[in-house]
């Protein structure tokens, strides 16, 4: 497709960020709307890295002592820069990302909404006061900056993960290092950009907001260096099990958001329309290459055929092509090996005893006219909850499995290694209170009617099991970001020691 490099330098000149690409980088940019070369650009090599790190620990310990609403008053500012282009970058991201446009804009509208959420935490990261058994003393907490903060980044969410690690770090007092994707690099660039101006208007240090290129090399640099207080890392379960050890070798911190395997229950009572919608945008929306994507669909089997019916119906209809056309739902898988992925697990599930409802195939035709790597989403019936189906392949596959009795829905449900995002569709209270109770769905995130994917960014993001454990985005997430001290003071001339003790 000529001219997507144009459109990509026209964004930039948007945005008042210089165009990054170059000939002759040892990375390059591609498209998967065309799996075009866009340009390319230059790894950071270990040295640089560890160089950025020093910039971005000489920016921590000026910007921890800048009042916590005044740190709150430079993210106001990136969000209003973010409003102000959130066309042009809502576009790079479906250039760079695939996705359509729709959620393109979303996960503009996904940083925009973390930026509202920091602001207002700006002014409330309050410890507690706690009563003291010794008299004439106060006990209270006090949350501090913690340091430097790493943000490691998938392709499938570019801006909107380092966007809900950086706009609370921010106001929490910490610096971050973000390494992109290297499949995403343009946006990481274009979002630091936008970063970096807003921190200059308000006078901040600009390399509280720093980013290394690069592949694994990079990445590990970050992982190692003790100057990193806080690794958050988003991306596979494979690539979790390698980040926590090495930190964990220093005593760092990990906060991680890894593989999802995410399912939902279909009840005999399930409301069948709202259902199917849910259920097509789950498991099909960004070409079901989100860590919330629906994979598994387990079904009474009292509904089972009618809901075939219908999502096959629904299926058939689904517009695939190009994300830049408005009435593209399903764009295209990042690039040809997660074509190659996706083929292979339908073949597998086929050895494995599947039935292929629907699609599950490239799409030749379109592939071959815009050049990326378009495929038909597919529906698999499974006869069991086999090896295949325990696997997150990052595309859209969606597998049914039947169940008769809703322990038997809950067993086959909790019976993967991930924890991410779960749903039940149900008009029975007893189903959905005992679903989102503590003998339900063992997952992070556990829904009611609506689907797995698609959360909101005031709620805690994040899961269970090899999903690692982490909470990002909302509620109480920023936390994670900063240290919390314990301080008792003593008001009295006497000395009381704790627990009785007596020690003259
Ligand atoms: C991810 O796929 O890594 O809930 C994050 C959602 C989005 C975030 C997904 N808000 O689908």
């Amino acid at each position: 497709m000529p001219g997507l490099h144009q459109h990509v330098g026209k964004i930039f000149a948007d945005l008042a960020v210089p165009d990054p690409l170059a000939d002759g980088g040892d990375l390059e940019c591609r498209s998967p709307v065309d799996g075009a070369v866009l340009g390319t650009l230059t790894s950071h090599t270990p040295d640089q890295v560890s160089a950025v790190i020093a910039r971005s620990q000489a920016a921590f310990e000026q910007w921890r002592t800048v009042p916590a609403p005044v740190r709150g008053d430079l993210i106001r500012e990136f969000g209003q820069l973010l409003r102000e282009h959130k066309s042009a970058l809502g576009t790079l991201v479906s250039i760079e990302a695939g996705k359509i446009e729709s959620e393109g804009l979303g996960e503009v509208q996904e940083m925009i909404d973390i930026c509202d959420l920091a602001v207002g935490l700006s002014r409330q990261l309050h410890g507690l006061t706690i009563a003291t058994e010794r008299p004439g003393h106060r006990m209270m907490e006090q949350w501090h900056p913690l340091g430097v903060v790493g943000v490691i980044s998938a392709f499938n969410f570019p801006v909107a993960v380092w966007s809900w690690n950086t706009a609370l770090a921010l106001v929490c007092g910490d610096a971050v290092v973000w390494k992109p994707s290297e499949k995403t690099l343009l946006t990481a660039i274009a979002c630091t950009g936008l970063l970096r101006r807003a921190a200059r208007a308000a006078g901040a240090p600009e390399d509280i907001a720093t980013l290394v290129l690069g592949g694994r090399q990079a990445g590990e640099v970050l992982v190692d260096d003790e100057r990193v207080a806080l690794v958050s890392a988003t991306g596979s379960t494979r690539m979790g099990k390698q980040v926590a050890p090495r930190v964990a070798a220093r005593l760092g911190r990990t906060l991680l958001e890894l593989g999802g395997n995410n399912a939902a229950v279909v009840a005999p009572s399930a409301d069948l329309d709202l259902t199917v919608r849910a259920v097509v945008f789950s498991a099909v929306g960004t070409a079901g290459q989100r860590c919330t994507t629906l994979r598994r669909l387990i079904v009474h089997r009292s509904v089972k055929d009618d809901l075939v019916r219908r999502l096959t119906a629904a299926y058939r209809s689904l517009p695939i092509g190009s994300p830049l056309e408005s009435s593209t739902l399903v764009g295209p898988l990042i690039d040809d090996a997660a074509g190659q992925a996706f083929t292979a697990a339908v073949g597998t599930a086929r050895a494995e005893g599947g039935t292929v409802v629907t699609g599950g195939t490239v799409h030749e035709q379109i592939s071959q006219e815009l050049g990326g790597c378009y495929v038909r989403p597919a529906i698999v019936d499974m006869p069991a909850q086999s090896t295949v189906v325990r696997t997150e392949t990052f595309g859209p596959i969606l597998y049914l499995l039947t169940y008769d009795d809703f322990d038997e829905a809950i067993r086959l449900h909790n019976e993967v290694t991930q924890g991410l995002s779960s749903s039940i569709f149900t008009l029975d209270l007893r189903e959905a209170e005992r679903f989102v109770s503590a003998t339900g769905s063992d997952c992070g995130i556990a829904n009611v009617n609506i689907g797995p994917s698609g959360a909101e960014i005031g709620g805690a993001f994040g899961g269970e099991k090899e999903t690692g454990g982490g909470r990002e985005s909302g509620s109480d997430a920023w936390r994670n970001y900063m240290r919390r001290a314990t301080n008792t003071v003593n008001y009295s001339p006497d000395l009381p020691l704790a627990q009785g003790v007596t020690f003259s």
